[in-house]
């Protein structure tokens, strides 16, 4: 790295620079003579979009509180190749971070990755493919198109309901996965049928050009879902040239200021919207702590949507206000936060690691954690988190046996006004209000990598390639996602079948008595075992000892976790391939309790950052590795 001198003499000749050749659309904060510590860059792909403007509004209202700060912010112009410019730009004004928003993600990704190489990358909002950044903080966009149709299901009637959707730029992955959690949920609803999908590329302007166009033909529509509030209003301007009145819009963003969908929807232009956070403000908060290398950075920040309708934007507004903002109480030392704390079970290394780390991390930080074990049963469960509701905890913190079934009880914790924190794995409900946070892992990704790890492994083989699945818990969170994101993977490959998926419970007794199963079946036809987490794969390795095979050669083992134990045995290639799982979240865990007391709204997940290990990564990792 620079001096901080050189850095700055730096910068002040490329801000001298800039002054002279940068295209009036791009803007910089202002100068002081104070020494510059960080030089942050912000790269938008577009400022024509309000919700990007209050983005950076955010970022620099943050960034002002810090006078050791400077950012830098471009604009793409809405032209990638632009951004792309910018991009390397900003990497020649020597920036010690980068924050992007990306709008094409297939052109971008690999320069996001380059970057990525060179300086840490904080994502935000929309679109980027794959792993290759520090952070990313957005919305569940699945989520929003979902909880969109909902809504869409109860403004219509029953019969011959008509839905235009208007959706962001083709191939985005935000649009992919909004138009996708709206369809399905539309799904149980036969009298609603999506007439047409018109691609406005986010732009309110061309969102009114191509709905003007397609009225000339068809102007029998209900309702018209816009991926963004900008695309919203751009379709009222063309109903209303139109003269049809009565279409409700729903659209997606709810930011502030004129064209924001708040007043969109105070005005009664749109019906409702669906809030997207920009994260500005989380962004420069996670820059600072990645800058000055704090410990147990999270992946991904995802950021609650709140439904917006004429009937609760008042109490929204007030809610967003900064003096609604108040610590939740007074906390002495008489009177510490309280957690009631049910833990799932104590199935292997994992989960003692896990319980381990939120005991310890509760005692550094002053806080009572009251902790329970519920050996894996749901109804033991219910009945530790009832207990807690009647102690008065201020949280409650549990990791769900299974995804579903907890609906009752959670209900009864928020009458009670506890909120509750589900550690490492989530669960299915029908209100997500129901629970606070999530802080743990993305299981379909370690599903996806533990797939894409082996269909590289395999690459030159030519014969077909079996596997056994040994699966977690059944109906567990982490079991469900791993084997949806193998799933997802191998699939595309016609040479390989899961010849046998059996249903484990984590523990390593399981492992090894469902792989003898397997090989009483398959024998020494299996080529690959992958196994839901480390100790039903250590099991599998005494099984495979005992059939008389070699694991790791003979049968290739993928397991999921990385603990000591599992990355031991990688070392001496008993185990093939580990996806971390990390189980140290007593820190972030104990970290969210004390934002939430102090009054700060909670993102909706903390998804911790991962690794994956080989046979030499692994050796090396074991000398400091921690669980
Ligand atoms: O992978 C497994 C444990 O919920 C992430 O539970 C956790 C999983 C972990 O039993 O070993």
């Amino acid at each position: 790295m620079k001096s901080i001198q050189m850095k700055f003499v730096l910068f002040i000749v490329v801000y001298i620079a800039l002054i002279l050749l940068v295209s009036c659309s791009n803007q910089l904060t202002s100068m002081t003579n104070k020494e510059v510590k960080y030089l942050i860059g912000v790269s938008q792909p577009n400022l024509i979009e309000p919700w990007r403007v209050v983005m950076n509004d955010e970022i620099k209202q943050y960034a002002d509180t810090y006078s050791d700060l400077r950012v830098i912010f471009t604009d793409g112009g809405n032209d990638s190749k632009q951004q792309e410019e910018d991009l390397y730009k900003l990497m020649g004004f020597g920036i010690d971070i980068l924050i992007v928003s990306l709008d094409d993600p297939i052109l971008l990704t690999p320069t996001i990755a380059k970057i990525y190489s060179k300086i840490p990358v904080i994502v935000l909002g929309r679109g980027v493919t794959g792993y290759d950044y520090t952070l990313y903080i957005g919305t569940d966009n699945r989520l929003i198109g979902s909880k969109a149709a909902e809504y869409a299901k109860q403004l219509l009637g029953t019969e011959d309901n008509r839905i235009v959707e208007i959706l962001g730029l083709q191939g985005s992955p935000t649009v992919e996965e909004r138009s996708e959690g709206f369809r399905e949920a539309l799904l149980d609803r036969p009298d609603i049928a999506i007439t047409q999908s018109i691609y406005a590329d986010w732009q309110r302007d061309k969102s009114e050009d191509e709905l003007t166009s397609s009225l000339e033909t068809e102007t029998d529509i209900d309702l018209i879902f816009a991926h963004n509030d900008a695309m919203a209003l751009g379709a009222s301007l063309a109903l209303k040239n139109k003269g049809l009145s009565g279409v409700k819009i729903i659209g997606v963003d709810g930011v502030k200021g004129e064209n924001g969908g708040l007043n969109l929807v105070k005005d009664g232009t749109l019906i409702g919207t669906f809030t997207s956070p920009t994260g500005g403000g989380e962004a420069i908060r996670y820059a600072l702590d990645i800058l000055n290398k704090e410990k147990g950075i999270p992946k991904k920040i995802i950021l609650r949507s709140h439904q917006i309708t004429g009937g609760n934007i008042n109490v929204y507004e007030e809610m967003q206000s900064s003096a609604q903002r108040k610590p939740i109480r007074l906390i002495t030392e008489a009177e510490p936060i309280k957690i009631g704390f049910a833990q799932v079970g104590v199935e292997g290394g994992w989960r003692l690691a896990h319980t381990n780390s939120v005991i310890t991390a509760a005692k550094e930080e002053g806080i009572e954690l009251l902790y329970e074990n519920a050996f894996l049963q749901q109804d033991k469960q219910i009945e530790i988190i009832r207990k807690f509701i009647a102690s008065k905890v201020d949280f409650i913190v549990f990791s769900p046996v299974v995804k579903t079934g907890w609906d009752e009880v959670l209900q009864e914790a928020k009458l009670a006004g506890i909120p509750v924190i589900l550690s490492d794995r989530e669960v299915k409900v029908s209100d997500d209000s129901l629970w606070t946070s999530y802080i743990g892992s993305d299981f379909v990704e370690e599903g996806r990598r533990s797939a894409r790890w082996l269909i590289q492994e395999m690459k030159d083989v030519t014969e077909p390639v079996n596997i056994v699945e040994l699966q977690g818990t059944k109906g567990s969170d982490p079991a469900v996602g791993r084997k949806q994101g193998f799933e997802e993977i191998i699939n595309n490959e016609l040479d390989y079948s899961i010849v046998q998926s059996l249903q484990g419970d984590f523990t390593i007794e399981t492992g090894k008595q469902l792989m003898l199963e397997a090989l009483a079946n398959y024998g020494s036809d299996i080529d690959v075992v992958y196994s839901h987490n480390d100790d039903m794969a250590l099991g599998a390795v005494e099984a495979i000892e005992q059939y008389g095979l070699k694991p790791g050669k003979d049968i290739k083992i993928i397991s999921i976790d990385a603990t000591r134990a599992a990355l031991k045995a990688l070392g001496i290639g008993k185990l093939s391939f580990v996806v971390e799982c990390n189980p140290l979240l007593g820190p972030q865990l104990m970290k969210a309790v004390k934002d939430y007391m102090a009054g700060k709204e909670l993102p909706m997940k903390i998804i911790t950052s991962e690794g994956v290990f080989t046979q030499e990564t692994a050796k090396r990792a074991l000398a400091t590795w921690e669980y």
